[in-house]
């Protein structure tokens, strides 16, 4: 029997939450270990298993995967959440890309300095330059690419609950966004995934924060 995906991490969100969304789409049971103290950071690196000394990092297959997007690809691609071929994959890919740019934004708040401020430009970026696209895309699509799911699906409802955590009702000028959440939120892994107790993680907080920034031995923030 095929060994069970280790991934390894933080106890919260930050990069790995997209690929923990994506398996549980997959339906990919997994293990999590947590990083909660350098030393354990430390272990890693002496021991080879961080190319670029930087976390996430997913045992599957018997490889240790670094690089999210390579991580979430090779998932993709290997429950068939990649599209029938390059023309698709390709497409998904665009969405896929501008969710990320989009979630990071969110993500990296809190490590940063005037947060009200940049909190508003997310805001407008997430109302005139993100949602309008997949607002007209979902007009007539039940699926982004291709009329399947695929990994675009599963990052736009990670996304577009994270939006409405920071903004409230901000997916009323929506429908068709809102009508697809609903859709998603009905696929059996998925409204599992959202009860609580699952391996969903909660918006970050002090202990997580802290945690990153000690074992990473950082005093910085983001500009
Ligand atoms: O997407 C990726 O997996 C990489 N391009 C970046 C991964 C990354 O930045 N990992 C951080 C922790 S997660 N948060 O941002 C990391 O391991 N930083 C330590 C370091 O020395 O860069």
């Amino acid at each position: 029997m095929a060994e069970r995906v280790k991934l390894h991490y933080f106890n919260g969100r930050g990069k790995m939450e997209s690929i923990r969304w994506l398996l549980t789409a997959a339906e990919v049971e997994f293990d999590e270990f947590y990083l909660t103290n350098r030393e354990q950071y430390l272990k890693m690196l002496d021991d080879g298993d961080l190319m670029f000394q930087q976390v996430p990092m997913v045992e599957i297959d018997g490889m240790k995967l670094i690089q999210t997007k390579a991580i979430l690809n090779y998932i993709a691609e290997k429950y068939n959440l990649h599209g029938k071929d390059i023309k698709d994959r390709v497409k998904i890919n665009m969405y896929t890309e501008g969710l990320m740019d989009l979630m990071e934004m969110i993500m990296i708040l809190p490590f940063s300095q005037n947060t009200k401020t940049k909190l508003g430009n997310i805001e407008t970026k997430a109302k005139e330059r993100y949602l309008p696209v997949f607002e007209k895309q979902l007009l007539d699509h039940i699926y982004l690419v291709g009329g399947r799911l695929s990994v675009a699906d599963v990052l736009l409802m990670e996304c577009t609950l994270m939006l409405e955590e920071k903004f409230v009702g901000i997916l009323a000028d929506f429908p068709n966004v809102k009508a697809f959440q609903g859709r998603m939120s009905k696929n059996p892994a998925i409204s599992r995934f959202l009860q609580p107790g699952s391996k969903r993680k909660p918006q970050p907080d002090d202990v997580y924060i802290k945690t990153v920034k000690g074992v990473f031995d950082l005093n910085i923030s983001f500009p």
